[in-house]
């Protein structure tokens, strides 16, 4: 049986984190690429070293050609720039979406049958633009930010209670953005919601408060931090999961930015955050939570955040 084939479309921070990642799950072989000559030919090098000292039989290639594409069973796009301090996401979109729109071609030509993960920076309207590029029906392509920014919230909720990262479910619905929605009720220690661990004395509201604010800057604190670039260490974990849920087809439950048509979530054809369940037909289903005014007003003011950068991008195409 032929192994499986991802292939990374950019090999900076976050696509050579991507490869190391697959190549230690044993995801397939790896191609990655990017319009940096001998870049990610010397990245693919370097883990390919790294296989035999870690144990994983895979073929790791660099290329700056499309056609090395060819039949990829998943694409990850990290391709464009990221942000500088000071910089917001929005500032990003006419630079990304030219690149968006080569790297659709190339998907296009080159492996139109592939599951494709999008994490170019702004998330919401680069999917889109992406998914329309690159002509691969909506449930073949979708956007990393929620596994991201819940795994942030999750971070800190376990920080917070001093229990397991691993038994704290958390929920972040809406843009990736600052408007989006860390869904307090609907994140839990073991099954037990965050609400009524605050009435059992684990914490007080203003702290999950604090954590939820925390949540929303979570990107923005660590460009603070690091200066020269953005997260690329969980950015590529959260990718990894949603392609091993896809490849293995597990049927995960996870916050991505999914296509909502024909009034799902009251929306009419638009990306944006919603819990999805990735199985072997990629997005096999959107699952619509119940939300109650406040969450929902939260949700609205995310989703009207995504479409005027929508409206943004539709500018900068009509500019040429
Ligand atoms: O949650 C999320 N979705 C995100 C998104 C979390 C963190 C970072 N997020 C965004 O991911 C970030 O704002 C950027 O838009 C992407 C990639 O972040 P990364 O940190 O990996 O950026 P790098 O290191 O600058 O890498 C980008 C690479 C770089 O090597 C460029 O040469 C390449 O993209 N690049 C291209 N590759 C292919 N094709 C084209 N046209 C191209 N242009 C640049």
């Amino acid at each position: 049986m032929a192994r499986n084939k991802i292939a990374l479309v950019g090999a900076g921070n976050i696509g050579g984190t991507l490869a190391l990642l697959a190549g230690l799950k044993q995801l397939g072989d790896v191609v990655v690429f990017d319009i940096v000559d001998g870049m990610p030919q010397g990245k693919a090098l370097d883990i390919a070293q790294a296989a035999p000292v870690e144990g994983f039989d895979a073929k790791m290639s660099g290329t700056n050609d499309y056609a090395d594409l060819k039949d990829a069973d998943v694409v990850i796009v990290t391709a464009g720039i990221a942000r500088k301090p000071g910089m917001s996401r929005d500032d990003l979109i006419g630079i990304n979406a030219k690149v968006m729109k080569s790297v659709g071609e190339g998907i296009k030509n080159n492996c139109p049958n592939a599951f494709v993960i999008c994490i170019t920076n702004p998330l919401d309207v680069m999917v889109g633009l992406l998914q329309k590029e690159s002509g691969l029906p909506p449930e073949k392509v979708v956007g990393m930010a929620g596994v991201l920014d819940s795994a942030r919230f999750r971070c800190f909720l376990a920080e917070e209670f001093n229990v397991s990262v691993e038994d704290v479910t958390a929920f972040v619905l809406g843009g990736h953005g600052d408007t989006m929605v860390p869904l307090v009720r609907y994140s839990t220690v073991a099954g037990i919601p965050v609400p009524d661990l605050i009435k059992m004395g684990w914490s007080t509201e203003a702290k999950i408060e604090e954590i939820v604010k925390r949540t929303r800057g979570g990107g923005g604190e660590i460009v603070a931090l690091l200066k020269t670039g953005s997260a690329f260490y969980a950015p590529a974990s959260s990718a990894i999961s949603m392609a091993e849920s896809y490849l293995l087809d597990k049927k995960r439950v996870l916050p991505c930015a999914a296509y909502c048509d024909n009034g799902t979530y009251g929306l009419d054809g638009l990306y944006v955050g919603v819990p999805v369940v990735i199985g072997e037909k990629g997005v096999e289903r959107v699952v619509e939570i119940e939300m109650n005014a406040d969450e929902r007003a939260m949700f609205d003011n995310s989703v009207n955040a995504v479409k005027e950068l929508n409206e943004a991008l539709a500018g900068v195409l009509a500019a040429g």
